[in-house]
């Protein structure tokens, strides 16, 4: 049995924690939604793949201690906007601005920021859309709005960012220049594949669906 402004405490944090994963799950569903439909009308869908995370309890205070937020939920609450997040990887840049915005345009999500680094990427070479929302849940008792972080890459972006956060957090933030210069260039390359693979795109989806006149036959062996 907890004494009872323990136990006031954890039903508060237990409330708290579930609100962002509600958030999550509600998120989710709404991408899963737009996958499956796209892909059912159109055979092919922009969303290739949606993955969601929820920060740890230590991680939440980690990061309020490291900006010097209130640590308290409300000040949470306020100032972290990342205690849910999720991740949409798409096959094509053009993808990435058409899945943001039909989340964006969705009549229950309030649109709190829009951070474009495909447009402009970070100096290390870093390329995503980051979008902060805030979805409402509907619990027992309240219906509280949840912010929750959306970001959507291509798989090429994909691939670059989760080598780099490896050799970030290898390093302790203090990646060495040389591979400093060498991440930028393979983000480079990576952009570069990214423009090369949307044209390739483009150009067989101009050639229409009016099936070859003959399928080329392989050599017998
Ligand atoms: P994790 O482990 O993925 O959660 P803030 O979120 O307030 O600290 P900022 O600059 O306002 O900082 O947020 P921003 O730029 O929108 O970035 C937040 C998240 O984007 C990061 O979360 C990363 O997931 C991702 N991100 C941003 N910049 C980079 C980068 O240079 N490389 C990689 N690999 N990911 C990046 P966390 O909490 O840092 O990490």
């Amino acid at each position: 049995e907890w004494p009872s402004d323990l136990h006031k405490i954890r039903t508060e944090l237990t409330r708290f924690m579930m609100s962002y994963k509600f958030a999550t799950d509600e998120m989710m569903t709404k991408v899963n939604i737009l996958k499956e439909e796209f892909s059912a009308i159109h055979d092919y869908s922009p969303i290739e793949h949606v993955s969601h995370r929820l920060k740890s309890p230590e991680g939440i205070l980690k990061k309020a201690n490291r900006k010097g937020y209130p640590l308290d939920l409300e000040g949470i609450r306020d100032n972290i906007q990342d205690i849910a997040g999720i991740r949409i990887t798409c096959s094509f840049i053009s993808d990435t601005y058409r899945v943001l915005e039909m989340l964006t345009s969705q009549r229950d999500i309030t649109v709190l920021q829009v951070k474009d680094y495909i447009t402009e990427p970070k100096p290390n070479g870093y390329r995503s859309l980051h979008l902060i929302v805030a979805i409402p849940v509907f619990m027992s008792d309240r219906v509280q709005p949840v912010t929750v972080e959306v970001q959507i890459r291509t798989v090429a972006m994909d691939f670059w960012a989760s080598l780099e956060h490896k050799i970030f957090y290898k390093y302790d933030g203090a990646v060495p220049s040389a591979l400093v210069g060498e991440l930028k260039q393979a983000a480079d390359v990576a952009n570069q594949l990214d423009v090369d693979m949307e044209r390739l795109h483009d150009q067989v989806v101009s050639l229409g669906t009016t099936p070859v006149d003959t399928p080329p036959r392989r050599a017998q062996p």
